[in-house]
C-alpha cells in the first residue's frame, strides 16, 4: 500500500520544484520613478533574468532614466561630480533612457549575485534622491 503512494508523491514534488524554478528564472520588478526617490516592488531577487518595469511617475514633467550599476557601495554613497554619478567608475550593467512623463518602459538584464544600485542620472536627480538598492542572491 505504501509503495503505491510513494511514486505519485515523488512525481508531484519534482513537478513543484520545476514550477518554482521556472517562476524565478524570469522575475519582474516594478520601478516607480519619483522626483525624489525610486520605489522598487522588491529589493531582493534571485540571480537570473530580471525584467524591470520602469514607470516615470515624477511630478516634475521631466524625462527620467534608470541606470543599473553593480557595486558594493550603498546606493546613496556613489561617486558624484557636477551633479552626476560617475558611471564609468562603476560596473554599469545597462540602462533605460528617456522615459517621458507618465510613460513606462521595460528592460531585461541577466543579473549575477551581488549588490546593485539603480539610479536616475539626469543632472541633479541622483542627489535629489533618485536611487534604490537591489540585492541579487544566488
Ligand atoms: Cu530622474
Amino acid at each position: 500500500m505504501y509503495a503505491t503512494y510513494r511514486f505519485p508523491i515523488l512525481a508531484t514534488l519534482i513537478a513543484l520544484g520545476m514550477t518554482s524554478h521556472a517562476s524565478w528564472a524570469d522575475q519582474t520588478v516594478s520601478a516607480t520613478l519619483l522626483s525624489n526617490s525610486i520605489e522598487l516592488g522588491t529589493h531582493n531577487v534571485k540571480a537570473g533574468r530580471i525584467t524591470l518595469e520602469v514607470r516615470n511617475a515624477a511630478d516634475n514633467n521631466m524625462e527620467q532614466e534608470l541606470v543599473v550599476l553593480k557595486t558594493d557601495l550603498p546606493d546613496g554613497a556613489l561617486p558624484i561630480s557636477k551633479g552626476e554619478v560617475l558611471e564609468r567608475r562603476l560596473n554599469k550593467i545597462g540602462e533605460v533612457e528617456d522615459i517621458a512623463p507618465g510613460k513606462s518602459k521595460r528592460v531585461s538584464f541577466k543579473l549575477a549575485p551581488g549588490h546593485y544600485a539603480l539610479i536616475c542620472n539626469k543632472p541633479g536627480h541622483y542627489a535629489a534622491g533618485m536611487h534604490a538598492a537591489l540585492v541579487v542572491t544566488p
